[in-house]
């Protein structure tokens, strides 16, 4: 590896100094060894950054506190009280836990993580989490997901939670109940953030922070006062959303963004890095982002031991350990590490003579230390200009037992017996809280809770009071009100291109400038774009309204004698976020989740790539609705044949069946432009309207140029619901058959139509089917009312009475044939069913030759309401024939489903 290289291309202007320096070197190592000459490059590093000599930074120091020990600050809480309150806590999330599965067979929930967390959750309670009070957001926290049952712990002895609401811990069926993880969508006034999917906690933490930012810098909401910490396990790490975005932290210098990684040294099935020490690896890489590194690596009472290391043999076995040895030490007795850890070095054995086996078990894990989790806070809280990484090593279990502490297996234990209890009882000097009889065989384990007047309870209340009120807590009032944008925003789009060809992305781009421009509306307009805004003709909006960037333009960009040339702005409107969807996602959660967490409503759009969309980032939408997450996700290049050129993997024909999976979104597959901008404004309303619904609107958009006609009279309500006749069977036809089609799929329907009608005798009405998510929802909902209201007249589902008629129903839209299938079940059963569609892989060809591959252009359809017609005895099979030989279709094509 030759990473030094560089030096041989420096010039030297003195080289024999430069060889007096190396001798020096050499003479250290020969006489005193590598330890000691690492400290003196230490040392000299040391002293080179404090005269700033710019030295590269070093990405990696020994196994060591941050922090030594005297630089900590003064703690300034009051350590016994703190102790007890967090030995409560401790013990309530351990009894909810036990209690919740043994009442509800095996239910579940996680002891170990907290376990292991605590003193960095409390020390946050205590000293430094701010709550919501007078309408400031301010600090959002990231719990991580499985320590859930120690945030409800002290919910509880707060008052906040009663002792029913513990004992329905994952039982949340009949209401009142807790939900399992950090969930808004179940307890909207509680958890801030949803966390379990490991990964997206941390990265949607970068992206609030940056959001934060963002609405500073914007001067929408004053946000210098939030900080963002996010709590993440060190397995969770593994997870490329959790580091993937560590560089756009450091990039944008966010200042009010701490993390804290529980490296208890362990995920689920066994150690992180057994073979490694995941501590250094994770400083490495933060360091190399650009982050401020804190290791809370060792207790205070290792502290006295390293001051006794004079030659660094205590030092060199810290550093040398692995992490599997460490996991070991903390499953085995002190006599284990007495042996192993300190024995083999005489030097070493003599440091920990004076310690009693038990005293060398208990040399604590700086993350079970809440004076050096103090200090590191601390250190965070003070750190400008770049984001902190606090890495706390802790074990995991911690304090639960021997049978839970370290071993593989503790992520999943959820039971323990009595007498486990009883040790745990002990370990937490609890004999008065919870006396013996309390644990008699068949009794419930009590919860331990405070009466007001406690001390306890009063200190607990009184630092919550002093740092603002409870935590979690998601929504504030809304503060700044949102006023709608004016119908104007919208006419130009309703009234068609005219002539003029145009596509339903363009459309909407109009329609997004136009939002942009609505003087009261427009500044809380968030859109949201992944390095893809020319393939969208968005870069229109570059000039206009800037793109966010928060040290401004500092270079003069090469288009800048162009009319629409790259702006990049501090007070940028647009989120230009360069070739990351699941960043972008993160950006659209802080944003339309700004209504709640910042009591300020801003409304994302975020227009995609759509295969980049639902398939890419898709638990990142989930996320989303889990989040409560208001705003408009854009899948613009829609479609498995419109996209003509790009192939396999660019050809979207599946994001809407995607869709139609989350409950939280609308999804809408919009044909023409005034259809865009009905669903839109439907959105906005319903968004932030009266109704203040929390959901997501999702609409595909094309890229193919077509005349867009002008909003014919009422059919806004059948945009919205999404089906409406959009046309009528021609006249002088003799069999009636009906065409649903979805977006650009309208032309192959329109010209089927003409088609059936000149040569066939067929006349065939036209429907715009915007959405068959939303048809078949409210046909469930007609379903599920009629099954359970037996002895009332039934009633009919939406899409049965507007498809009442006669002969068969064709459906075509650029997706699978599965989206139109969605509504299958309600047509009139007299009626036959045929969707056409793009099933199969994406390949690249001309619009025409993809659409007769995918058996979904005008001749078609044709035959396949000929086929139905046929079917049904109303012509004859040999009118099928003629057809398939007229448009030249060969029958034995391979089926495009095949590869
Ligand atoms: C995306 C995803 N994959 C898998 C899981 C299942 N899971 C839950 S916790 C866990 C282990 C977590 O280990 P770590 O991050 O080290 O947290 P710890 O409990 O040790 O603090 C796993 C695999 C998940 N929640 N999310
Ligand atoms: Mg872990």
């Amino acid at each position: 590896m030759i990473i030094d290289g560089f030096v041989h291309q420096l010039p030297d202007i003195d080289p024999g100094e430069t060889q007096e320096w190396l001798d020096s070197l050499d003479a250290v190592v020969g006489a005193q060894g590598k330890p000691r000459a690492r400290f003196l490059m230490s040392k000299l590093l040391e002293r080179a950054r404090e005269l700033q000599v710019g030295t590269p930074a070093t990405v990696s120091t020994p196994y060591v506190n941050t922090i030594p020990p005297e630089e900590e600050p003064f703690f300034p809480g009051d350590e016994d009280l703190e102790r007890r309150i967090r030995a409560f806590i401790r013990w309530n999330a351990a009894v909810m836990v036990v209690k919740a599965n043994k009442a509800a067979d095996g239910i579940g929930g996680h002891l170990a993580t907290f376990a292991s967390s605590a003193a960095l959750y409390e020390v946050g309670f205590n000293h430094f989490f701010r709550g919501k009070v007078d309408g400031q957001a301010g600090d959002h926290v990231y719990f991580q997901g499985h320590a859930a049952p120690g945030i409800y712990a002290r919910a509880f002895l707060e008052g906040r939670l009663t002792a029913e609401q513990l004992d329905h811990f994952r039982r949340e069926v009949g209401g009142n109940g807790l939900s399992s993880y950090p969930h808004p969508r179940l307890m909207p006034d509680f958890w801030e953030y949803p966390t379990v999917s490991m990964g997206l906690g941390p990265l949607c933490s970068i992206y609030q922070a940056r959001f934060n930012k963002y609405l500073h810098n914007r001067k929408l909401e004053d946000t210098s006062e939030s900080r963002v910490w996010a709590f993440l396990g060190d397995g969770e790490c593994d997870e490329p959303e959790s580091l993937g975005s560590i560089s756009l932290a450091a990039r944008e210098a966010l200042d009010n963004l701490i993390w804290v990684v529980n490296c208890n040294l362990q995920r689920l099935d066994g150690p992180v890095r057994g073979n490694g020490k995941i501590i250094q690896e994770l400083e490495a890489v933060f360091r190399g982002a650009g982050w401020n590194v804190i290791k809370v690596v060792w207790g205070g009472k290792w502290d006295e031991l390293l001051l006794r290391d004079v030659d660094g043999v205590l030092l060199n076995r810290m550093n040398e350990t692995l992490d599997g040895e460490f996991q070991r030490y903390a499953v085995e007795d002190g006599g284990y590490a007495r042996e192993h850890f300190f024995g083999p070095d005489p030097r070493l054995q003599k440091m920990v003579e004076h310690l009693s086996d038990e005293d060398i078990r208990n040399l604590p894990r700086g993350g079970h230390d809440y004076r050096k989790l103090y200090a590191a806070y601390k250190a965070a809280t003070e750190q400008t200009g770049a984001p902190t990484v606090i890495l706390a090593k802790t074990v995991k279990g911690w304090t639960l037992g021997p049978d839970v502490e370290g071993r593989n297996a503790t992520h999943q234990i959820k039971k323990m017996t009595t007498d486990q209890l009883r040790t745990l009882r002990e370990r937490l000097h609890l004999q008065d809280e919870v006396p013996e009889e309390a644990l008699a065989d068949g009794k419930e384990p009590p919860y331990i809770s405070l009466s007001d007047d406690s001390e306890a309870k009063r200190y607990l209340l009184q630092r919550r009071q002093a740092l603002d009120g409870f935590l979690p807590s998601r929504t504030l009032p809304i503060r700044r009100p949102i006023d709608l944008p004016d119908d104007k925003a919208f006419a130009e789009v309703l009234a068609g291109s005219g002539k003029q060809a145009a596509s339903t992305t363009t459309a909407f781009t109009r329609l997004l400038r136009n939002l942009c421009r609505d003087k009261k509306f427009g500044p809380r307009v968030v859109p949201i774009i992944p390095d893809e805004a020319r393939t969208f003709g968005m870069d229109a909006l570059f000039k206009d309204f800037g793109i966010y960037a928060s040290q401004g333009q500092r270079y003069e960009p090469v288009d800048h004698d162009l009319l629409l040339s790259y702006k990049e702005s501090q007070s940028g409107q647009i989120l230009e976020e360069g070739i990351t969807e699941a960043g972008s996602m993160a950006s659209f959660i802080a944003a339309g989740t700004s209504y709640a967490t910042q009591g300020v409503p801003m409304v994302p759009f975020f227009t995609f790539y759509s295969m980049f969309g639902f398939q890419r980032v898709g638990d990142l939408i989930w996320q989303a609705t889990d989040a409560r997450t208001r705003g408009f996700l854009l899948g613009a290049t829609a479609g498995r044949t419109t996209l003509l050129g790009e192939g396999l993997q660019h050809q979207d024909g599946h994001s809407l069946l995607l869709a139609s999976a989350n409950p939280g979104v609308e999804a809408y597959d919009p044909a023409f432009a005034y259809e865009v901008a009905t669903i839109v404004r439907d959105g906005l309303h319903r968004m932030w309207g009266e109704a203040g619904e929390d959901v997501i609107y999702y609409l595909t958009l094309y890229n193919e140029n077509q005349p867009m006609p002008a909003m014919p009279e009422g059919v806004e309500d059948g945009v919205i619901e999404g089906l409406y006749r959009w046309e009528t069977a021609p006249e002088g036809t003799k069999h009636p058959a009906t065409i649903l089609f979805s977006g650009t799929a309208n032309l192959a329907a329109r010209a089927a139509r003409d088609e059936l009608a000149e040569h066939w005798g067929v006349g065939a009405e036209l429907f715009s089917a915007t959405s068959y998510k939303r048809l078949r929802e409210q046909a469930l909902s007609t379903e599920r009312w009629n099954r359970l209201h037996a002895d009332e007249s039934p009633r009919s589902p939406r899409v049965t009475e507007l498809l009442a008629g006669d002969g068969p129903i064709v459906a075509v839209s650029d997706f699978m044939k599965a989206v139109p299938d969605q509504i299958g079940r309600w047509l009139p059963t007299d009626r036959r069913f045929t969707p056409l569609g793009t099933d199969g892989l994406g390949r690249s060809d001309t619009r025409e030759a993809l659409r007769r591959h995918f058996e979904v252009d005008a001749p078609h359809v044709v035959v396949a309401v000929l086929s139905a017609l046929a079917a049904d005895g109303t012509v004859k099979a040999s009118v099928v024939a003629d057809a398939i030989a007229r448009y030249d279709l060969d029958p034995e094509a391979a089926d495009p489903r095949l590869p």
